[in-house]
């Protein structure tokens, strides 16, 4: 072989190892979150980074943006459909308004308890959500635990419906929240999470709601020190990947993405209890005030709870599905 000969092929060499370097080369995901470090949930997503990292030998690195760097929920569900974000956590009230199934997911007093309400999600709703979610532009990969929300409010604990009167609450991006709030007598304001805490500082909102856990990981309580037990709504929190990511993985790496997943959200169901416990107690110890739901007057709330179903269940396969997940035992 004559010297050029012998150059380019090793030039040739040198570019196919480059490109099939390309092919098994690392990808690299971000994972947009809202949640600062600390919080429980963000606990379990290190764990699905890292689990995705060790099933895929490396292949895929989940780099964890939390905080709301990437922005606010809103903002990253629209990112994560247009591909721009890769992963995103964020909470199921979120979907209602695009993903029709999800947003019966808001409707108050839906689920008996937290083992009825993964049933429902394991069963033949969640793969109704999932096909759902999917046309909307992304792959479920889990769901996690989020407790229940109940109202906290600033300046006078709820107690009855009647206490509702002529305060602003502050609410997800969610229509079913509009209307719950509105049903209920309150007016209701659309906030990002990570911009609540200034509305209660500035007096622009009287009250919000949430579980105990983002109420203490937030700081909430320290301008709305009247937690009320009215516990109603547990809407889940979901593990979502762009269906533009997904698309590009290979079916190996797709199935380490819903192992990790899955791992991560036991993981979370076992932290899950004992975080709600540890801040409770957290926010009664620097003095928030704790209205128990036995403290509470729920009259009228029948009549709340079924105008709100009637404005959602518009036909007899709404029908269908909301009758199935309560009849899910
Ligand atoms: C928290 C959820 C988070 C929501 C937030 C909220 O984990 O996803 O954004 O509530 O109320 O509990 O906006």
């Amino acid at each position: 072989m004559n010297s050029s000969v012998s150059m380019a092929a090793k030039l040739l060499g040198a570019m196919l190892i480059g490109c099939m370097a390309n092919l098994a080369s690392a990808k690299d995901m971000v994972l947009a979150e809202v949640h600062p470090d600390g919080h429980v949930i963000v606990t379990a997503e290190a764990l699905f980074a890292k689990r995705f990292a060790e099933l895929t030998q490396g292949e895929v690195k989940v780099d964890l943006k939390t905080g709301g760097k990437l922005g606010n929920e809103t903002q990253s569900w629209a990112k994560v459909r247009d591909g721009s974000i890769d992963i995103v956590r964020i909470n199921c009230a979120e979907l209602a308004k695009d993903v029709k199934s999800i947003q019966f997911l808001s409707l108050p007093y839906l689920f008996r308890s937290r083992d009825h309400m993964w049933r429902v999600l394991d069963g033949d709703f969640g793969k109704r959500a999932d096909a759902e979610v999917e046309k909307n532009g992304a792959i479920v990969l889990a769901y996690y635990d989020s407790g229940t929300r109940s109202f906290y409010t600033s300046k006078k604990p709820i107690r009855s419906r009647a206490d509702f009167k002529g305060m602003t609450i502050r609410i997800q991006n969610s229509p079913v929240y509009k209307d719950l709030i509105t049903e209920l007598g309150a007016t209701p304001v659309v906030i990002p999470y990570n911009d609540v805490t200034e509305a209660f500082k500035t007096g622009k909102i009287d009250g919000a709601e949430n579980n105990f856990v983002s109420y203490m990981e937030s700081g909430h309580y320290k301008y709305a020190k009247y937690y009320s037990m009215d516990e109603h709504s547990s809407v889940p929190e979901v593990l979502l990947m762009s269906k533009k990511s997904w698309d590009k993985l290979t079916p190996a790496q797709r199935k380490a993405a819903q192992d990790a997943a899955h791992e991560s959200a036991e993981l979370m169901k076992k932290l899950w209890a004992d975080a709600e416990v540890a801040a409770a107690a957290k926010v009664k110890k620097e003095g928030a005030v704790i209205i128990e739901k036995g403290q509470m007057n729920f009259t009228g709330i029948e009549e709340f709870a079924v105008r709100l179903y009637s404005k959602y269940i518009q036909d007899a396969a709404d029908l269908n599905l909301v009758l199935g997940i309560m009849r899910t035992k």
